[in-house]
């Protein structure tokens, strides 16, 4: 070294070929070997302090005001190329683990209710449009419930065409799975006040096979009416509007006289499919006065009608289909249609 003035000149020198690598360097291993040759034990900066002592006192200090303001100007330059290098690594890291939240429009596939929850929900707007309420009761039953109640003691034979599952509970055939929803009947009139105005779907099981019309387990709705003065009128009535409401104007009803032991007269309903043939919907008639009696409810009083239709198969009817097993295979294909 000759004086400080040459010197401080090299150190400028060095100082700015340093600023012009360091912006070029790529990545932190590349920064770590620039530090170490420019800062490190071998470095210019730390050879040029070796030699200070080889000076003259007032060149030594204007020398070493040099070396200090090189190191501090290097040290400020590797730690702005390091603070540049490591952001972006940070967003090289963030854009590799970023997640895609978006949603893929093309697959998007919603789902819909089951054709039945569907007929069901659409007949109870239909009745409670004419002023029904909904009632409920439970899916096992006594047999006071489901027959004795019902006028149908335990000697009498339409309890065997009712292909009742009993569970075993109790004494022999005293509980089972209800085999329609007329024990809803029974339980509304124990706990209301006449004018009743009701209607009960809910789930009814029976030993049938399955077949195009029949399942063992199927869905029913009950309607019961009991006001003063009520007649054969209202009921055909209330059957019309019905029908006229949850199918539109092309489909005929006619009434079939029929036996029930719960209504008296009694009926069976039917609706006329596309190819004319007749569909049996459900019984119907007007309550039986031991059945009001059985609820303590005066039949000289209060007069009532009642009917049980097939749920399921009036979403057979109503979105055409050729068999009632469609509903519960579950083959989403057929779903996906509704
Ligand atoms: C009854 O269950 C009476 N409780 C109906 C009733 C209520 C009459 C109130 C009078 C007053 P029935 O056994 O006919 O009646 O059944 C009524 C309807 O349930 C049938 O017309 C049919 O639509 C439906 N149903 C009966 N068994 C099955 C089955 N296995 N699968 C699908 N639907 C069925």
């Amino acid at each position: 070294m000759s004086n400080a003035a040459d010197l401080t000149a090299d150190l400028d020198a060095l100082v700015a070929d340093a600023v012009e690598r360091l912006a070029d360097a790529s990545d932190l291993d590349a920064l770590a070997a620039l530090d170490a040759e420019l800062l490190g034990k071998k470095s210019a900066v730390t050879a040029a302090k070796k030699q200070l002592g080889g000076l003259d006192p007032d060149d030594r200090k204007v020398a070493g005001q040099a070396i200090n303001a090189a190191r501090t100007s290097l040290e400020a330059a590797v730690a702005a190329a390091r603070e540049r290098l490591a952001a972006g690594a940070r967003a090289a890291q963030y854009e590799a683990e970023r997640l895609d939240l978006s949603e893929k429009l093309g697959e998007i596939r919603r789902g819909s209710l089951h054709l039945n929850t569907q007929a069901r929900d659409r007949l109870e707007d239909v009745f409670v449009g004419m002023g029904f309420t909904i009632a409920e009761g439970p899916e096992v039953e006594t047999a006071w419930y489901n027959f004795e109640a019902l006028n149908i003691p335990e000697w009498h034979p339409a309890r065997g065409s009712f292909d009742t599952i009993f569970v075993n509970l109790g004494e022999p055939e005293e509980v089972m799975l209800r085999s329609h929803t007329s024990p809803v009947q029974i339980r509304t009139m124990e706990n209301q006040e006449p004018p009743i105005y009701i209607v009960a779907p809910g789930r009814t099981f029976r030993t049938d096979t399955a077949d195009a019309t029949h399942l063992p387990a199927f869905n029913q709705i009950e309607g019961l009416v009991v006001d003063r003065g009520i007649t054969l009128g209202d009921l055909s009535g209330t059957m019309d509007e019905f029908v006229r409401a949850f199918f539109g104007g092309e489909v005929k009803t006619r009434l079939r006289p029929s036996y029930f032991p719960f209504t008296e007269p009694s009926a069976e309903f039917d609706i006329s499919r596309p190819d004319g043939s007749w569909l049996e919907l459900g019984g119907c008639g007007m309550v039986h006065p031991n059945v009001l009696r059985n609820c303590g409810i005066d039949p000289e009083e209060w007069q009532g009608f009642a009917f049980g239709f097939g749920i399921d198969r009036l979403a057979v009817m109503r979105y055409e289909l050729d068999d009632i097993r469609e509903l519960v295979n579950n083959d989403v294909r057929f779903l996906r249609q509704f």
